[in-house]
Formats: structure tokens, C-alpha cells, sequence
């Protein structure tokens, strides 16, 4: 376990974090990352992994591309999430005394790309239950919400909401089918509500991570730069109180067959998730 933070979560952030269910971590790695993880995601999107989804292959206009699951086979991103420290962010603002990797997450809007990625919340997806788990979004390039930062409806992580997984467009894929069995209500179009709810948004430089609850309801819209990339590269972690939960429909990128627990049981399975930084 290398994982030593660049910078400690301050009280603030982290009571931010439990309030909003976000914060924003202002410059939270070592500057190498950010060369780094841009080289090895532009390696990735010319060698795509198993779980890529590509809205236009080879462009490098109007393209929203995500990855993921890539730190188990791929060694620049097991580095970044065994070493550059962001485990121990997740912990500090989880207020857990260990972080466990789940998966990392590469997110792409090219210039002049339209997508939105739908309202949702990160949970529904996922086969856990608990209220410690999260996700390290950092962003490699600056971002506004012009050029397709995050929106978060503020404080939804403690509504006590399931809302139901989507993938819009991908309702005939195999993965769309399977993530359509899932269980849980629809998710308001937050986009037509915005009278009725607080958003929060944020500005990014590269290097700053948007730390959230995977219970908060949120957004990305498109990149309508005309020259600049969007690139953001998220962590997910498993904190003291996740359970292991395959429920129908939850993403297939780990499941039964790939771990040595029990549905119910404390996500206690060092190699499926392993712990990448713990207190003393
Ligand atoms: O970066 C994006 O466009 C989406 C990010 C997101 O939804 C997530 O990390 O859960």
C-alpha cells in the first residue's frame, strides 16, 4: 500500500462532502499525473478495452468516449490507483478507515460534442449497498459548464432514492437490456426542474477532483468548446460499510462468479477490491 496523499481533505471539505454529498479538492495530486494519465488515455482510446462506448470512433471532434475497468490490465492506471494518494482522498471524505478499489472510469467529450450524459445517480449501477462509496473524479483539462463539467442536484445522496439505471440509446445492447432489469423508480429530467431543486457546479482546473457520494444525482453536459478536449478520469471506492449486493441488472464488470463473498457480506474481497489505503 504506496498510497500517500499529496494533500489531506481539510475539516471543511470534508464536512462538505457529508453535507452536499460533493466537494471540490482543489489540485489533489502531483502535477506528473496529469501528463501522464492524458498519455495513457489517448494510449486506451487507440486500444480500447472490453467496456468502451464510443460515440464516433477516430474523430477528434463530437466524440464522447468512456472506458473503464482498466487498473486490473492496464499498469499506467493501477499506478494512478494504488499511488498517486486519491484512495486516501475517498477515505477522508467518506470518513472510512480503508479504501478499496472498485473500478476507474475514463471520460471523454472531444470538442463540439453534444452529449449529455443523462441524470443519475452512480449506486443503481453498481453491486454494492452502503453509504460509504465513492467516486474521485479528477480532471485532467479545465473544464467549466460550457466545456462539460459535472452537475450534482445538491444534498440528493440523502433523499433515500433508488432511481432506476439507463442507458439512453442503448436500449437494444445487451448491456442495455441487462441494466433495464434493474429495479428503482425513474429519475426525474432534473434539466426541466430547475426551479424546484439546488444544483451545484464547478469550474476545474487540471488536477482538481470532484470527490461525491455514489447516492448524488448528476449530470455531465456536452463540451461545446470548440477547441478544447475534455478529459476526466474517475476512481470508485468502496469504503468500511459496502456490502456486496449483485443485484439484476447491476454492471457486469464484476459479479458473483469473480469474487469469494457472499451477497450481504461486507465487501471484504482483497483481490476483487483491494485495499489501497487504510489508517493506521
Ligand atoms: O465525466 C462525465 O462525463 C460523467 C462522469 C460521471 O457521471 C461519473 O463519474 O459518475
Amino acid at each position: 500500500m504506496a498510497d500517500i496523499a499529496y494533500r489531506d481533505l481539510t475539516d471543511a471539505e470534508i464536512e462538505s462532502y457529508q453535507a452536499e454529498g460533493v466537494v471540490l479538492a482543489k489540485q489533489c495530486v502531483d502535477p506528473s499525473w496529469i501528463d501522464r494519465m492524458i498519455k495513457a488515455i489517448d494510449g486506451q482510446l487507440a486500444n480500447p478495452g472490453e467496456w468502451v462506448q464510443d460515440t464516433n470512433p477516430g474523430s477528434t471532434q463530437g466524440r464522447f468516449i468512456h472506458d473503464r475497468y482498466l487498473w486490473p490490465t492496464v499498469s499506467d492506471f493501477r499506478d494512478y490507483a494504488f499511488d498517486s494518494g486519491v484512495a486516501q482522498l475517498a477515505a477522508q471524505a467518506m470518513r472510512s478507515n480503508t479504501a478499496r478499489i472498485y473500478f476507474d472510469h475514463v471520460f471523454v467529450k472531444e470538442p463540439n460534442t453534444d452529449e449529455e450524459f443523462f441524470w443519475h445517480q452512480d449506486l443503481p449501477y453498481w453491486p454494492f449497498k452502503g453509504t460509504q462509496i465513492c467516486s474521485v473524479w479528477l480532471s485532467l483539462t479545465d473544464t467549466d459548464l460550457e466545456s462539460s463539467g459535472l452537475e450534482f442536484v445538491r444534498g440528493s445522496h440523502t433523499w433515500n432514492k433508488w432511481y432506476k439505471p439507463v442507458i439512453p440509446g442503448g436500449e437494444d445492447t445487451e448491456l442495455g437490456k441487462w441494466i433495464s432489469a434493474s429495479e428503482g423508480e425513474d429519475i426525474p429530467d432534473f434539466n426541466r426542474l430547475r426551479d424546484d431543486y439546488e444544483f451545484l457546479t464547478f469550474e476545474t482546473k487540471a488536477g482538481d477532483a470532484v470527490i461525491f457520494n455514489t447516492a448524488i444525482a448528476h449530470t455531465s453536459h456536452g463540451n461545446h468548446s470548440p477547441d478544447r478536449r475534455r478529459i476526466a478520469l474517475s476512481t470508485r471506492w468502496l469504503g468500511d460499510d459496502a456490502r456486496w449486493d449483485p443485484r439484476m441488472g447491476t454492471d457486469p464488470i464484476v459479479t458473483q462468479d469473480d469474487v469469494c463473498i457472499e451477497p450481504g457480506e461486507l465487501a471484504r474481497d482483497d483481490s476483487a477490491f483491494p485495499i489501497v489505503w487504510q489508517s493506521q
